[in-house]
Parts: structure tokens; C-alpha cells; sequence
């Protein structure tokens, strides 16, 4: 993680200036970064990643020479973009042309080959470390995406894990359980600190996406396969989500189970997005949304189930349950939350139907529960030293 982190601001450094966007690249802040540390670093990273500064500065962005208002390049920030459903959606947004995308990754070196891989062309993103499993990583996150100089115009909490067969807990490094830990309140912190940030964005349409599922909505047949979600009264979470002295579980059960950890955490999730939107749509006219993108059987998340899970899974969502989706798909999916000008609504829980077409779905009686979202939200502010 040291590596990544000291290789951060290589990654600013070796901005190729493309046309006058380079000009406009001068005036920003993040070359303020001392040039000296920058040069050091760019030497490693230049031939794996190349960065451009999207916009010039926020404010400048509409003004046409025939006078006809255009959309400024947006900037998106997508975590976990370094597989599956996160690289699927950054590949779809940068594709279009319109988006330059933030990839906040864990790994840099993954991400930067991830990016390659998928044929996203140099320019068209930026690499920046987190970690989400480390509130301090995602502090620094916010201090060097502000240090960038770039403004934020969509943010995607995407990243998570799932540790299936878990019958012992792991931890983050502020010591929660690791599912909830990093799905959950590394997210929610993300998210608290870069609504500045959108909100001072003048973008047309601001949006705060956050990854739900199915599995965590009790309303489904699939929400309805062992282990089931639920928070109960947030017991454990309220205790801090350790073994000692209390319960990894929010529920507060005694035993832990990796699976149920991981559904608890989409309700979380779900449950944070219309907070937010309740909190602040009104007053920051910022989109909150979530999604159930589809059953994407063959991504890194399955990683740590049993070799037979991982080889019937994909066959039996295509053609048994049809609930199956490509990553590519799930990708187009995820980019028409970030910018399709149809899904502006806020608060809404997307999904989609057998022809691909979007429509607001339903959440579970738990996952709608706005008094156990408040709740959720108090305890959350205090575990990740926002009160
Ligand atoms: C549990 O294990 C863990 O124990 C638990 O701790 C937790 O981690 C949990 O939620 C996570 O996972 C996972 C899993 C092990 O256990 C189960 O899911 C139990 C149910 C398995 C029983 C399968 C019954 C299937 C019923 C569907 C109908 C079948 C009809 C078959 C007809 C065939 C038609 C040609 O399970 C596994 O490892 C495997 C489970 C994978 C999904 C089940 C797949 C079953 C069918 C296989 C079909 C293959 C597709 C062929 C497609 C051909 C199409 C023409
Ligand atoms: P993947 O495992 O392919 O991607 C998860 C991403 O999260 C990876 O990039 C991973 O990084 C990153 N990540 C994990 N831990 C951390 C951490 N501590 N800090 C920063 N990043 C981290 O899974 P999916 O693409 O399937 O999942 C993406 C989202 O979609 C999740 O929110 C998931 O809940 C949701 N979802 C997935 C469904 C599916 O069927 N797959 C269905 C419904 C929702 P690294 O590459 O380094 O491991
Ligand atoms: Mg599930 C009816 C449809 C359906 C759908 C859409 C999903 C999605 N699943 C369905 C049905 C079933 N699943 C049935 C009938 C079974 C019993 C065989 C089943 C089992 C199952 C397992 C063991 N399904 C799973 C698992 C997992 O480990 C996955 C999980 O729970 O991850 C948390 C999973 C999933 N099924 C889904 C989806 C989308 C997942 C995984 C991802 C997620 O929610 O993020």
C-alpha cells in the first residue's frame, strides 16, 4: 500500500497535455504538488498510466463559440474500478467520450493493468489509490482527489467483498468487521466528505450512486436464500462490529457468518442512499440512487466461494434462474445511473427487466425503513469519527 500510495502523484505528473486542455491544466491546483517528489515518481508509472485533467476549472465549462450552451467532459469517481462491475462501467463511461473517470482502487498496479486490459484509452482516466478498509485511506483519498484540482461531478461506491464461507471475522484496520467494514462505512464516509464536492460542482446533473442487490432485499426469491439479510436492531454495529466484548455481526448474533455479513451490508447501503436523499436532495439537488445491475456470476466477487459454486453459478443464473448478466452489460447499466439524462430521479432503487430496459424497483420492507436508516446513519457518523 505504501508503494501505491507514494505513487499517487505520478500519476498527476505524467498528464499528457492534450490540445487546450493542457492550458487549462496550468491553472490548477494540482500541480501544486511538489515538483520535485512528482518528477521522482513519474519515472516509474509513465508507460502504465496516463492521466489528463478532464476540465479546466469548475465554472468554465459551457460557453460555446455559436453560443449554444455544450456539456463539459464530466468527471466520475468509481471505486473498485479495477474489476468486474467497476471496470465495466469506467470502460462504458470513458468510452463515450464525456467522462473522464477516477479509478479509486486498492490496488494501483492491478487497476493500471485492469484499465489496459479493457482497452480504455490513456487520457480518458485517472488512477488514485484507496482503500476502503482504512478510514484514513479514504481521508487521504478526498485530500489528494481535492489536490487534483479536478471537480466531481458523479461518485460510484461500487467496490466490495464477499466472503462467503467465512466463519471467523476479519478486520479493517479501525478494527470493524471487514464485509460491513468496507462495503458499508468506508463508503459512507466517501460519500459524507465528497458531497462538498458535488455540490460545488456545476455540473448539470450531480449523482451519488450506491451499489445495492438483490440479496439483500427479503422481498425476492433470491433475497430469500440462506442466510437472510437483516439488521436486526443494529446491536452489534452500535457496539463497534468487534469480537471482543461484542458482536462482529450487526445484528449483534454471536456467531459470524460471511455471507449474511455481506447482504447486511447491501441493506446498509441501500439504506444510506435514501438517507442521503432524504437528508439532502432538496437542499444540494443532488441525485442519490442505488441499483441491482443483474446477476454478474463471473466476477472477482464470487472469489473466495468453493471451486463448485464458482463453476455452476454462471449456468445456473443464465439458464435456470435468468437472472444472469454479462459484466459488459452490468457496465452499460451502472454508466446510464452516472449519465443517462432519463434517470435523474433521486431515491430510487433501479433494476432492470428482461429487455434491458431501467425501472424503479421495490425494496424489501428492512431496506426501506427509514427509522432504521436514521439509526443506521447515527451510529455510522459516530463509528467513522464524523460526531
Ligand atoms: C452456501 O453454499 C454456504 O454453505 C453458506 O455458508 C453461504 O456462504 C451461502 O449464500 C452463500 O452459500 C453455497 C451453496 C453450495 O449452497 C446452496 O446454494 C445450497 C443449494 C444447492 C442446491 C442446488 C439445488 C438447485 C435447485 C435448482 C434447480 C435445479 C434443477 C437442475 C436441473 C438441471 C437442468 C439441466 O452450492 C454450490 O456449490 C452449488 C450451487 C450452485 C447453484 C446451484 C446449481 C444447481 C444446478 C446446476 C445447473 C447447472 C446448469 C446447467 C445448465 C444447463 C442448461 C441447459
Ligand atoms: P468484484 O470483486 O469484481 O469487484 C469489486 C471491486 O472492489 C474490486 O475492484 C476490488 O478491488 C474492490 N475492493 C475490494 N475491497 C476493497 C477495498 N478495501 N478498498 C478498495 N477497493 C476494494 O465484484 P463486482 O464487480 O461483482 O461487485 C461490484 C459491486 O456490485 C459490489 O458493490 C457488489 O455488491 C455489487 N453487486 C454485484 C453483483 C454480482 O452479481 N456480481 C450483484 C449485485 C450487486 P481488487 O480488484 O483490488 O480486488
Ligand atoms: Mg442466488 C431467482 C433468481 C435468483 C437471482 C436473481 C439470484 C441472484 N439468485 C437467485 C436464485 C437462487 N440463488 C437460488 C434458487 C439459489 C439456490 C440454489 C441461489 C443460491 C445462491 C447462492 C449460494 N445465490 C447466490 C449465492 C451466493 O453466494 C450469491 C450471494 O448471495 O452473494 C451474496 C448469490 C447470488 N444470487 C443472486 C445474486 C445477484 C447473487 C450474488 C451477488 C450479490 O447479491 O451481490
Amino acid at each position: 500500500m505504501a508503494l501505491q500510495a507514494a505513487l499517487l502523484p505520478s500519476t498527476l505528473s505524467s498528464v499528457p497535455k492534450k490540445g487546450s486542455l493542457g492550458a487549462a491544466v496550468k491553472d490548477t491546483a494540482f500541480l501544486s504538488v511538489p515538483q520535485k517528489k512528482l518528477q521522482a515518481a513519474s519515472l516509474s508509472v509513465r508507460t502504465q498510466v496516463a492521466t489528463t485533467a478532464p476540465v479546466a476549472t469548475p465554472g468554465s465549462s459551457t460557453a460555446a463559440k455559436d453560443g449554444k450552451k455544450t456539456v463539459r467532459e464530466g468527471v466520475v469517481v468509481i471505486t473498485g474500478a479495477s474489476s468486474g462491475l467497476g471496470l465495466a462501467a469506467a470502460k462504458a463511461l470513458a468510452e463515450t467520450g464525456k467522462w473522464h473517470v477516477v479509478m479509486a482502487c486498492r490496488d494501483f498496479l492491478k487497476a493500471a493493468k485492469a484499465a489496459k486490459g479493457a482497452g480504455m484509452a490513456d487520457g480518458s482516466y485517472t488512477i488514485m489509490h484507496l482503500d476502503l478498509a482504512s478510514l484514513d485511506s479514504v481521508r487521504q483519498f478526498v485530500d489528494n482527489f481535492r489536490r487534483a484540482g479536478m471537480p466531481l461531478d458523479s461518485l460510484v461506491c461500487n467496490a466490495a467483498i464477499y466472503r462467503p464461507t467465512a466463519r471467523t471475522p476479519t478486520f479493517t484496520a479501525d478494527g470493524y468487521e471487514m464485509s460491513v467494514g468496507v462495503n458499508h462505512l468506508g463508503h459512507f464516509l466517501l460519500a459524507r466528505l465528497l458531497l462538498d464536492d458535488l455540490q460545488r460542482s456545476d455540473y448539470p446533473s450531480r449523482r451519488l450512486i450506491i451499489l445495492g442487490s438483490i440479496t439483500g432485499n427479503t422481498n425476492t426469491l433470491a433475497g430469500n436464500i440462506p442466510p437472510k439479510a437483516g439488521l436486526g436492531d443494529l446491536r452489534g454495529l452500535a457496539g463497534g462490529l468487534r469480537s471482543q466484548n461484542g458482536s462482529a455481526m450487526i445484528d449483534g448474533s454471536e456467531s459470524f457468518d460471511g455471507a449474511k455479513a455481506y447482504k447486511d451490508s447491501k441493506i446498509c447501503n441501500m439504506l444510506s442512499m435514501q438517507e442521503l436523499h432524504r437528508r439532502y436532495h432538496e437542499d444540494t439537488g443532488v441525485t442519490f440512487a442505488s441499483l441491482y445491475p443483474g446477476c454478474i456470476a463471473t466476477t472477482g466477487l464470487f472469489r473466495e466461494h468453493i471451486p463448485l459454486f464458482r463453476l455452476l453459478f454462471p449456468p445456473f443464473q443464465k439458464f435456470i434462474t435468468k437472472g444472469f448478466v454479462s459484466e459488459a452489460e452490468s457496465g452499460k447499466r451502472l454508466a446510464q445511473v452516472v449519465s443517462d439524462p432519463s434517470l435523474t430521479k433521486s431515491g430510487v432503487y433501479w433494476s432492470w427487466n428482461k429487455d434491458s430496459a431501467s425501472f424503479e424497483n421495490q425494496l424489501s420492507q428492512e431496506a426501506s425503513d427509514p427509522e432504521k436508516a436514521r439509526k443506521l446513519w447515527e451510529i455510522s457518523e459516530k463509528l467513522v469519527g464524523l460526531a
